[in-house]
């Protein structure tokens, strides 16, 4: 009887092409093979780029988890309608994954499809389940935090509705075909790894989306695992192609000189930390706009972050740094005034690379050039500043040149330093 249902499953070809394991190995044999189920899942609308590459590693590695018993596939939520993508004159809405990240290498940890594959495989738009996490109505118990997960009536009336034909409709990354046929709330205190059971035991429907899954936390957090998930986690290479070049072409840096060599396969590099060199030059990640709005205490004034962008270049011995920020170009041209003597870069992008890769792809390429610099100062707090923190660890960076942060104004000079956290193979 699996025979025949498996076979019956597996009658379209770009299902074929999935039955492929984490590792790539074909995870068929005849009257062995499961039948496919799927885990979508979403973020909270208000979080931004870089909290949901964290969320994604929770994710993946529940699927990772998943699949010890079932052939469980990730579809990749499609980016757009971010709260920080303000470029006008395009859509950002509706992107996929293969855009900011290369997805063979997210298929090395776990097995993942693009929405719009997934759409493809199931023949129309349908989740069977939709699942809303959130806290308890009635908070901690006595207090206290404790791992525990209940299906309850929802906290707040849901912004997803039944509609006359039985169809929950409300916003699929901006796909109006698409609706959950079922909806439910699902209280939780715990981890991403602790919603296995109720996946696995309580729901036998095909397709299930987690929505607001940024209220489950990592498994194991720092641990191979962990690693694991955000080493499969590489930028497209059209990014880091454009990075690069803009490395050679005004920073004098290249993989060979600064020795930071990229393997195609994550699963091979291992570099021993201390081993990259980094071009000669500082980057710094100057985040602005909210963070500077808001007056956050981590937020440094431009001639606080200049002065400390120039000690470490004298410390150094170095004329170059590169410029990574939200700012506006008011703001850019001030800190260059503070800089004098120096050469300031910052990536502009031309009109073709904006229009193909949006604010997205902008900020990762700026991620990149900051991930290659022999010495690195971050905003503290901010989770895109951690991302290049650890995307400098996976191409072997001394810690010491990584992680650092500028002091803000309501700090002292001697602020506490970033916390490091050294990579798991
Ligand atoms: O990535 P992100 O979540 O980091 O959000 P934080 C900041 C966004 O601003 C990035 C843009 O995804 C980019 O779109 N951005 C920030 C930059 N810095 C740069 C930069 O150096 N270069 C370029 N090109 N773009 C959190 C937010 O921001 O801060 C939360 O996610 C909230 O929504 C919180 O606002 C206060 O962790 O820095």
């Amino acid at each position: 009887i699996l025979f025949i249902v498996t076979i019956q499953v597996r009658s379209e070809t770009l299902e074929d092409d999935l039955l492929f394991a984490p590792g790539g190995q074909l995870n068929m044999k005849m009257g062995q093979a499961k039948p496919q189920r799927f885990l979508l899942y979403d973020v909270n609308p208000g979080e931004g780029f870089n909290l949901r590459r964290d969320v994604y590693m929770r994710i993946a590695n529940l699927v990772k988890k998943l699949q010890e018993r079932d052939n469980w596939v990730l579809v990749l939520p499609p980016w757009g309608r971010l709260y920080h993508w303000k470029s006008r004159n395009m859509q950002q809405v509706r992107i996929p994954w293969s855009t900011f990240f290369d997805v063979e290498s997210l298929n090395r940890h776990v097995p993942v499809v693009e929405f719009e594959d997934y759409m493809k495989i199931t023949g129309e738009g349908a989740i069977d389940e939709h699942v809303y996490l959130q806290s308890y109505k009635e908070g901690w118990t006595n207090g206290k935090w404790e791992e525990r997960m209940h299906e309850r009536e929802c906290n707040d009336p849901p912004t997803y509705q039944k509609n006359g034909e039985g169809k929950y409709r409300g916003w699929y990354w901006g796909y109006s075909e698409a609706y959950a046929r079922n909806f439910r709330c699902l209280s939780i205190q715990g981890s991403a790894g602790d919603l296995a059971p109720f996946l696995t035991k309580n729901i036998t429907a095909r397709s299930v989306m987690i929505d607001r899954a940024e209220t489950v936390l990592h498994d194991t957090f720092g641990r191979s695992d962990y690693w694991e998930a955000r080493r499969s986690l590489r930028f497209a290479k059209p990014l880091r192609d454009i990075g690069d070049e803009f490395r050679r072409t005004y920073l004098d840096s290249s993989d060979s000189k600064d020795k930071t060599p990229i393997l195609d396969d994550w699963r091979e590099m291992k570099p021993t930390a201390g081993s990259a060199k980094g071009g000669p030059y500082i980057a710094v990640h100057l985040r602005r706009q909210d963070f500077a709005r808001n007056n956050r205490k981590e937020v440094a004034s431009l001639p606080k972050a200049a002065t400390h962008i120039k000690k470490k270049l004298k410390e150094l011995k170095l004329k170059k740094v590169f410029v990574a920020t939200d700012a506006p170009a008011s703001e850019i041209d001030q800190l260059k005034v503070h800089l004098k003597g120096y050469e300031v870069y910052n990536y502009i992008p031309p009109r073709t690379v904006h229009d193909r890769f949006m604010d997205g792809g902008v900020a990762i390429i700026d991620q990149w050039i900051c991930a290659h610099a022999r010495y690195f100062i971050g905003t503290g707090q901010s989770t895109f500043t951690f991302r290049i923190f650890e995307e400098r660890q996976l191409l072997g960076f001394d810690t010491k040149m990584t992680y650092n942060r500028f002091c803000g104004d309501g700090e002292p000079t001697d602020c506490d330093p970033p916390s490091v956290w050294a990579v798991v193979y």
